[in-house]
């Protein structure tokens, strides 16, 4: 039989331990694949591949641009993907990404960290400044 002393001690080891495992058991969710967002008159729309990405795995990340009904060609736009861990900026260097002429820009990436990341993608026309979407999604241990 444990003393009340005893049984006091226990509990507040459990309860230390408590955040600890919180902690460790960090789930990332799933992005919600298809959100658009606005980048001025341009709106853009993520979708990840794995959903939700891995650490340490490629990932594919395809950004689709439409004003309106129509597609973004290359001609009228030009992006610029900067991605980050935005309660831990990392200070990374903005990745030019090749439109495919059919609205669609993407590119690999293989995500060093897991936590919460972001991705913001930069569209720039001929005639206007740029503007900006940004996306947050989670990339799992
Ligand atoms: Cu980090």
């Amino acid at each position: 039989m444990l003393g009340q002393r005893n049984m006091c001690r226990l509990l507040i080891g459990v309860l230390a331990l408590a955040p600890t495992l919180a902690a460790c058991n960090i789930q990332a969710q799933p992005f919600a694949n298809g959100t658009s967002k606005a980048a001025g008159p341009v709106a853009v729309a993520l979708g990840v591949q794995p959903n939700p990405p891995r650490v340490g795995q490629q990932a594919e990340l395809r950004f689709t641009l439409r004003t309106g009904d129509q597609p973004v060609v290359p001609s009228q736009a030009t992006c610029e993907l900067t991605l980050d861990m935005p309660k831990m900026p990392m200070n990374m260097q903005a990745i030019p990404l090749e439109p495919d002429g059919n609205g669609r820009c993407q590119t690999r990436y293989t995500f060093p960290m897991a936590g919460g990341w972001s991705a913001k993608l930069k569209v720039g026309s001929p005639n206007g400044a740029p503007a900006e979407a940004s996306f947050e999604f989670d990339v799992g241990p």
